[in-house]
């Protein structure tokens, strides 16, 4: 046994004190800020003075407002000399653009990486301040939709852990992803109002303001904009900077978002022609531009407003960027060598054309001086290879909106199609494939080609994924700029979602290889010989144990839901979508409860299905698959048979807080996607590294897990992407249905009514779906192999040393998977940018 002492309850974050953290900080060229010396009274002036409010009378959201205020004082002159230090050395500056930031709470994770948590514990304890109460009060931000904007979260956070000069821009929505209710089992969308009250983290910048002139002016109606032709217009962006505190608390980068207003009233003229009316709709029309979150994932229709929100924040960013270059003393040539820009996804592609027009209207530069200087300083990640999820945009909304940008677009495309057709003479069907332009009765720009033509780097985000978008998604363009494409595999940040999510779990951790592992997640290899120690594996069984309580207790005080913690926590968490199988999982549990029935006296060690995740508003299909989840949990809790054996609960309103408790309370991880359809997926690294076995598919980085722990360490199923692909065209489910009794019977029962007996052609849908020839998502190819994994699965957790050893390994080899080391490899190959310690 190695480890010396029964861990705390309480997380250690790398301590200010001498305990070995600065090392490793060392690593990035900095040690920790011990923030002492501050008198630590600010908790009450903040009382009296922002709320006015006597101190015992004070309510949770005025004493959580007065805390966070109270942490955001002990880190502004930090946050101040971050700025400073950049504007004073003027390294290379590494923007991130993305119209995603899913920050989730920030008081728990500033606290940690300021290494306060020992300093607020006592300042509260000493209060008598219940400090989980307070955290419950801060709403989550909530600004995106899944992995891609959690992704650009954790890597903000990640290059400032590494002291990278980093600014990531955003929008600032005034609503973020919808609020998930769920009625008789159906999905209710309701407004997400996470501004209704005033945010402590965010400081608006209206001094800083920049105007975004438009080619028109314009109307909004439910998504769309109608266009006025010839009259032009501006739009006011005003920066809202929050925060992003690093492990250690040296470095303190900002993420500044945007928020769209009129100019001011003296333009009210301009706009209005003296009209006073007219002129305050004009500023509730300007405001709508960013006032939500376009909630699809992965179906992007045509709707304009999100098209004016795309080059919003590009207009926006791009505008400062070049501000606080020019400020710093630079002159144009350097701008490359300065300024390196990640384009998150297509989203912010409009920054080619945008970066172009710059460079030649208003820099003066030739055409190809300011081709080389955008190429040298853009470049691109994609995210999806769902050829739905490709934006294209109509040459119609361009003309009329950015007319000089489609200006540029076209001789971007024009001197592009020269070099294809130069290089491959006489081939017009690959210069119709390759155009920026998709003819057709609408044209079209295709964004994704305008981003790789555009920049000098084009990424995917895992092994497989970079690989199918070379070989499959755009072959010609991989032919035409072998040295352009790369693979940038994700990760997640292990403060978050390690250290602050399972503070049990990282006790055991820190007894265990010391201090250090949160900042340098690879120290945890040093684990994996402790997987064969019996007293090792105890403590970690415990700390799970512990995580899985704790969450027992949140989701009843949330939801009013009981979970029994002596049940498999089995969980699939993420947006749904048919290629993401939730389908998959509920045909297997049906299989389940069907052996259950059949046989009472069977006993596999009862399960608990944990199902989250939201779908977008149109998507029936993805409704429909919800409200199968909630009737088959329903009818599960009514029968005796499935009763304490096999359970399926649906928990609402997926949030990075809800993550943050469900991922440590998780045995299994569910990672089931159809074979080359999830680009990465990171909800699979954040269960690993919490000690959860995967079941899943050889798809996105689940495969760089299984290579980092080994085959034998988690369950592997289903067809390849190989096969996947090659079976198109002939995949027929019929013969499935046909000759596997247990598929046949799962279908059978589903479509039956026996889950929704008061409205029998309920799933007729999901049923079809299911069988129809070619089905893309091959759900009944995969059964069969998927409940044998999962029978494994059973078999193994009645044998609790090895079900310890085989979760004690895969934290053991999760190190792979920090952002930090995503990032450390953008900064190396993509940005040529290094760290820039803060005295
Ligand atoms: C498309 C659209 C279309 C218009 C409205 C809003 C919207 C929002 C998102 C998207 C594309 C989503 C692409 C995406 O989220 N990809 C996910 O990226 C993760 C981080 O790289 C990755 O782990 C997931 O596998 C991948 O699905």
């Amino acid at each position: 046994m190695s480890t010396r002492a029964t861990p705390s309850a309480t997380p250690r974050a790398d301590g200010p004190e001498g305990d070995g953290s600065g090392d490793l900080l060392a690593r990035y060229g900095c040690g920790p800020v011990p923030f002492t010396g501050h008198d630590d009274a600010l908790y009450e002036r903040r009382l009296i003075f922002d709320h006015v409010v006597d101190l015992t009378e004070a309510g949770p959201r005025e004493r959580f407002e007065a805390v966070a205020a109270a942490i955001r004082d002990v880190l502004a002159q930090r946050w101040v000399r971050t700025q400073q230090e950049h504007e004073r050395a003027n390294p290379k500056q590494v923007y991130y653009l993305s119209m995603e930031f899913l920050i989730g709470r920030s008081l728990a994770n500033n606290v940690m990486n300021l290494l306060l948590s020992p300093l607020v514990d006592d300042a509260a304890r000493r209060r008598g301040l219940d400090l989980a109460e307070l955290i419950e009060q801060e709403p989550d931000a909530g600004l995106g939709n899944g992995g891609l904007g959690r992704l650009a979260a954790c890597f903000v956070e990640s290059m400032a852990t590494m002291a990278l000069p980093a600014i990531g821009y955003g929008l600032r929505y005034d609503f973020g992803i919808f609020r998930q209710e769920l009625r008789d089992g159906c999905q209710v969308e309701q407004p997400d109002r996470w501004l209704a009250r005033p945010d402590p983290w965010e400081v608006a910048r209206p001094n800083e303001a920049v105007t975004v002139p438009l080619g028109c002016r314009f109307e909004a109606h439910g998504g769309e904009i109608a266009v006025h032709r010839g009259q032009a217009s501006h739009l006011l962006g005003v920066p809202y900077d929050r925060p992003v505190v690093g492990h250690g608390g040296r470095t303190i980068n900002t993420l500044r978002l945007w928020k769209a207003e009129t100019p001011d009233v003296f333009d009210f003229g301009e706009f209005s022609g003296g009209d006073y009316f007219g002129a305050v709709s004009d500023r509730v029309l300007a405001e709508t531009v960013s006032r939500v979150l376009y909630p699809d994932d992965s179906t992007p229709r045509g709707r304009s407003l999100r098209f004016l929100q795309e080059y919003f924040l590009v207009a926006c960013s791009l505008d400062d960027i070049v501000a606080r270059f020019l400020r710093r003393g630079n002159d144009w040539p350097a701008l490359a060598d300065k300024v390196a820009v990640q384009l998150n996804d297509t989203h912010p592609a409009l920054a080619v054309a945008e970066l172009m027009r710059i460079l030649l209207d208003r820099a003066g530069l030739n055409w190809d001086r300011a081709w080389e200087l955008t190429i040298g300083t853009l470049a691109y990640t994609n995210h999806t290879l769902l050829p739905e999820a490709l934006e294209t945009w109509p040459v119609d909304l361009f003309e009329a909106l950015l007319p000089r940008h489609l200006e540029i677009v076209y001789e971007i495309n024009r001197r592009f199609l020269d070099d294809v057709r130069a290089a491959h003479p006489g081939d017009e069907a690959k210069v119709g494939r390759m155009s920026l332009i998709e003819e057709g009765p609408t044209r079209k720009v295709r964004m994704a080609h305008l981003a790789i033509v555009g920049t000098h780097s084009t990424n995917g985000v895992a092994a497989i994924h970079s690989e199918l978008l070379r070989t499959r998604t755009v072959p010609d363009f991989a032919a035409m700029f072998p040295g352009r494409f790369g693979n940038k595999t994700n990760g997640v940040t292990p403060r978050r979602w390690l250290l602050l999510a399972n503070p049990g779990l990282a006790a055991l951790l820190t007894e265990a290889v010391g201090v250090g592992w949160a900042a340098d997640l690879g120290k945890l290899a040093a684990v994996t010989p402790l997987a064969e120690d019996a007293g090792f594996r105890e403590h970690f069984l415990a700390a799970r144990r512990a995580a899985k309580l704790r969450f027992v207790d949140w989701i009843r005080d949330r939801d009013g839901i009981a979970l029994d913690p002596d049940s498999i926590f089995d969980a699939q968490v993420k947006r749904i979508h048919e290629y993401k199988r939730q389908l998959l999982n509920v045909l297997h549990v049906v299989v389940c409860y069907n052996r259950l029935r059949d046989d009472p006296g069977l006993d596999p060690p009862p399960r608990t299905f944990l199902f989250a995740g939201k779908a977008a508003p149109a998507y029936h299909l993805a409704k429909l698959i919800i409200r199968l989840i909630n009737d088959v949990g329903a009818t599960l809790d009514r029968d005796q048979a499935a009763r304490g054996r096999l359970r399926v609960a649906f928990l609402p309103d997926y949030s990075v807080t809800l993550a943050e408790r469900l991922i440590p309370a998780s045995d299994v991880s569910e990672q089931i996607s159809t074979a080359g359809f999830e680009a990465s997926g990171t909800s699979n690294m954040k269960f690993m590294m919490n000690g959860a076995l995967t079941v899943g598919t050889r798809d996105g980085a689940t495969i760089e897990i299984a290579e980092e722990v080994g085959e034998e360490n988690l369950f592997l199923f289903g067809l390849t992407a190989d096969q996947v692909a090659g079976s198109r065209g002939w995949y027929e489910p019929r013969w499935h249905y046909e000759h596997e009794p247990e598929a046949r019977r799962a279908l059978d029962l589903i479509a039956s009514g026996h889950f929704n007996p008061g409205e029998p052609g309920r799933y007729a849908p999901i049923r079809e779906a299911l069988l129809t020839h070619g089905e893309p998502y091959m759900h009944l190819a995969d059964l069969t192999s998927y409940a044998e994994a999962q029978r494994c699965v059973s078999d193994l957790y009645a044998d609790r040393a090895g079900w310890a050893r085989k979760a004690i390994i895969n934290v053991a080899r999760s190190g792979k998977f920090s952002s930090d080391r995503t990032i450390a490899e953008y900064a190396g190959s993509i940005w040529g940018a290094t760290p820039c310690p803060v005295a």
